[in-house]
């Protein structure tokens, strides 16, 4: 069919379009941005690794300062495990690595886990 004298026939039509005709629908597609998904990091407690060992491995390992070290050390002692960061999968696991192997080499007890946040 000339596709103009098709045009005119639509417009001309005596049935009006609107929802559920197919001459009049607009569909917008939401694209849904994926972030990855992120792992906390936690320190669990036990009753023979020394504070300033625990201390020194959040220095080394986390980048914190003494005083946000000594705080999360104290929180695990008191609490039995706490949270010391939240990473991507691969970041997670390589800081569990380090202090797992940095224990064990100094012969401490310590146990470091991740978990999906
Ligand atoms: N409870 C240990 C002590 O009294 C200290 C400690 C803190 C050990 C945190 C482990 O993840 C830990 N020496």
């Amino acid at each position: 069919m000339n596709p103009i004298a098709g045009l005119t026939d639509l417009m001309m039509s005596d049935t009006p379009h609107g929802p559920g005709d197919d001459t009049s629908i607009l569909t917008k597609t939401k694209s849904k941005t994926q972030r990855p998904p992120l792992y906390k990091v936690m320190l669990l407690n036990d009753d023979y690794t020394p504070m300033e060992f625990v201390v020194h491995i959040l220095e080394r390992f986390f980048g914190l300062n003494h005083a946000q070290s000594f705080e999360i050390m104290l929180a695990v002692h008191k609490k039995g495990l706490a949270v010391v960061g939240v990473f991507s999968y691969e970041i997670a696991e390589t800081k569990v690595a380090q202090v797992m192997d940095f224990a064990r080499r100094h012969q401490h007890p310590l146990q470091c886990t991740m978990e999906k946040e």
